[in-house]
């Protein structure tokens, strides 16, 4: 089995491909890889960061794999370089499946009730269309809003509010939905799940600190949960779980403000596997 991980190498600050490769292998993937850009850093936080637009590499690239007769079991999608890369996205996703491939979209493009530096409304137009072709969608609740839009509510969420989104997502064509940052109260945060059946929650404590790269974190250990043949509310129990170990082991750590310490996760995500 193997998938294939289109989103950006940030050469330094633990986030993207810099989390999915290691993070998708240690669950015993093997894990392709497909940059949409390099930085030299992520955009969270960072100034001066140097951007390598990767767009039209991708249509070499997937006509040399399909020459290869390369295929995918799944595809999982974070963060996209320029608008014009989702059709060449389309395109890999439509030419390269194995049979029965699965694509997992996180429409990685904003958060906090914003989109990220670079990103317009444009951009929010050509992510749905991706959403509407996924399996599973991952998007926090500021993306969800985005890709809906409808207002924006930063936490002390209502069952109702968040399951218009989840029910939102799922008319737009996604066939399962997960959505991050769900929060109720002061103390809590987590993930409701939406398989077009049933929405189930996954609550746990609330870390008081922001950290950059928890939602690519999430994302690879949900994908690595996922092929492991775990269900929707297992595989994001499981993540979530493992995010909250991770932010953990960096909390106590200040000089560690741009993304979390994974790497300690990995022994868990191998028992996990066993
Ligand atoms: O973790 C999301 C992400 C990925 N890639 C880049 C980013 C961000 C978030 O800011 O800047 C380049």
């Amino acid at each position: 089995m193997k998938i294939l991980t289109i989103q950006d190498v940030s050469c330094v600050g633990q986030c993207s491909l810099t989390v999915a490769l290691p993070i998708i292998s240690a669950f015993g993937i093997e894990t392709c890889i497909l940059p949409s850009a390099v930085l030299s850093t992520h955009t969270g936080g960072f100034t001066g960061y140097t951007f390598r637009d990767l767009t039209e590499d991708l249509p070499n690239i997937k006509n040399h794999w399909k020459k290869e007769n390369i295929t995918f079991d799944a595809f999982y999608t974070g963060y996209i370089g320029s608008k014009k890369q989702i059709d060449y996205i389309i395109d890999i996703i439509d030419e390269l499946p194995a049979e029965g491939a699965k694509l997992i979209v996180d429409p990685a493009m904003a958060d906090y009730g914003k989109l990220y530096y670079g990103f317009d409304n444009e951009f929010v137009a050509e992510m749905r269309k991706l959403v509407k072709k996924a399996d599973y969608v991952l998007p926090n609740v500021t993306e969800s809003a985005f890709l809906l839009d409808c207002e924006y509510i930063p936490d002390h969420h209502s069952k109702e509010y968040i399951e218009k989104l989840l029910y939102g997502l799922y008319d737009l064509g996604a066939k399962n939905v997960v959505i991050k940052g769900v929060s109720f109260d002061d103390d809590s945060l987590g993930v409701a799940t939406f398989d077009g059946r049933e929405i189930k929650y996954f609550i746990h404590e609330k870390i008081k600190k922001n950290s950059h790269g928890t939602g690519d974190v999430y994302a690879s250990c949900f994908v690595g949960c996922l092929m492991n043949g775990f269900d929707i509310y297992e595989s994001a129990k499981n993540s979530a779980t493992l995010t909250v170990k991770a932010i953990k082991e960096t909390i106590e750590d200040d000089s560690h403000w741009y993304g979390v310490k994974f790497e300690k996760i990995i022994p868990y995500i191998v028992e996990i596997c066993k």
